[in-house]
């Protein structure tokens, strides 16, 4: 047995998933963590999800999960208020054995898990502007229920991690150290991103003047991270919280244009397929907008075209950081992903950039300003 799978089996013992495991598989899409769901020999028996966290993403993962206890207590509260059902409609932390939130294994490995929630699952695309309106409500909704939450009790799990000026700045190091020797492959791509300095400031800038307020918010708030009912289509359950921060709302709304309002995958190899879909961009527009239930300022609503342009292009800079830094951060099946990634995440730029005044037009008239 190698040292994860015998750290995956302490950590299978930690935790009291209250019958016997019949499977331990690896489980979803995620870029970061590493995610197994455990499935009991019984089928009426419950299903847990089971993850380390990433070691390279986090580097206190004990103040995640203080920040992830603290965000789903809450929400837990609020859903039941509202007449909700927070089994579903929000994560719940197992606790292991001892009563502990986590586990840190014996090579530093901190694990933690969930119940899996039922009849839900998270989708690699949107397919249709219903299913992708369902994911903006979602993440209006929570941006909503956040807005009472003390943001002065989140640690910063990520620092800088939407200070898109720094991340042009890794960008510039990586390729300058170029440690792979790969810069010579995305000489292109370096250009295009550098190209944009200026714009990396936009929203930054904005928040300096007073003119976009700092509010909790959720960070990564890409399609992958909602579940949707596998009956009924409508999403459930925000989930990945290990990034629930001081944010600015458009970037939440920025990272979902940015994972949903597209036909292609994330790391599509033919860059003549991407493009921004308007149909899906208006969807998700008036449902996030519907979901956030008037907290968001006209100022705020102004911005949501720069937040879908920024979180790309950030997005793409962080995918160009990874690939030219080895892959270190961002996980990969095959050689070349995260370079596919960031093309296709600067070809979204160039479409948003080109539709710039019909998606500007989109946003006021669904917020009314
Ligand atoms: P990562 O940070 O690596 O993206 P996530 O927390 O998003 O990890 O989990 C990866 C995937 O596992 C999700 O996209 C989702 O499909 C699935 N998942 C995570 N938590 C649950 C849960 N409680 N119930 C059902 N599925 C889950
Ligand atoms: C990662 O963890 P996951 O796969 O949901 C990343 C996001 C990126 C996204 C790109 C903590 O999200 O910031 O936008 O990949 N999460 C972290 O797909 O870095
Ligand atoms: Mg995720």
């Amino acid at each position: 047995m190698n040292d994860a799978e015998q750290t995956l089996d302490e950590a299978l013992a930690v935790f009291d998933f209250g019958a016997p495991e019949a499977a331990v598989g690896r489980f979803g899409r995620g870029h970061v963590n590493d995610t197994f769901c455990v499935r009991p020999v019984s089928p009426q028996g419950r299903c847990f999800i089971l993850q380390r966290l990433s070691a390279a993403a986090f580097r206190r993962p004990d103040q995640v999960m203080v920040n992830v206890i603290g965000v789903t207590e809450y929400l837990r509260e609020k859903i039941a208020a509202a007449g909700g059902d927070p089994s579903r409609e929000t994560l719940e932390v197992l606790r292991t054995r001892s009563g502990a939130g986590w586990y840190t294994d014996r090579l530093g490995g901190v694990w933690r898990a969930f119940p899996f929630i039922r009849d839900a699952c998270s989708l690699p695309a949107a397919g249709t502007p219903e299913v992708f309106a369902a994911s903006g409500r979602a993440f209006g909704r929570f941006q909503r229920l956040m807005d009472g939450y003390p943001a002065g009790a989140l640690y910063e799990t990520i620092p800088r991690f939407h200070d898109t000026v720094d991340r042009l700045a890794k960008l510039r190091t990586a390729a300058a150290a170029d440690p792979l020797g790969r810069a010579g492959s995305c000489a292109a791509e370096l250009t295009f991103a550098l190209e944009r300095e200026g714009d990396c400031s936009v929203a930054l800038d904005a928040h300096r003047r007073g003119e976009l307020p700092l509010r909790v918010t959720h960070n990564d708030a890409k399609l992958d991270n909602v579940l949707f009912d596998t009956r009924t289509g409508e999403a459930v359950c925000v989930i990945d919280l290990d990034t629930v921060m001081p944010g600015l709302a458009i970037n939440d709304f920025g990272d979902s244009i940015r994972s949903g309002a597209n036909r292609c995958a994330e790391d599509e190899r033919d860059q003549s397929r991407v493009r921004l879909d308007v149909e899906l961009f208006a969807a998700y527009t008036a449902a996030f907008l519907e979901g956030a239930g008037g907290i968001l300022t006209p100022a705020e609503i102004e911005y949501l075209p720069w937040g879908a342009r920024l979180m790309t292009l950030e997005c793409g800079i962080r995918f160009l950081t990874d690939y030219l830094e080895g892959d270190v951060y961002f996980r990969t099946e095959r050689p070349g992903q995260n370079l596919d990634r960031a093309r296709t995440q600067f070809t979204l730029v160039r479409d948003m950039e080109a539709r710039w005044k019909e998606l500007n037009a989109i946003v006021r008239t669904a917020g009314g300003i």
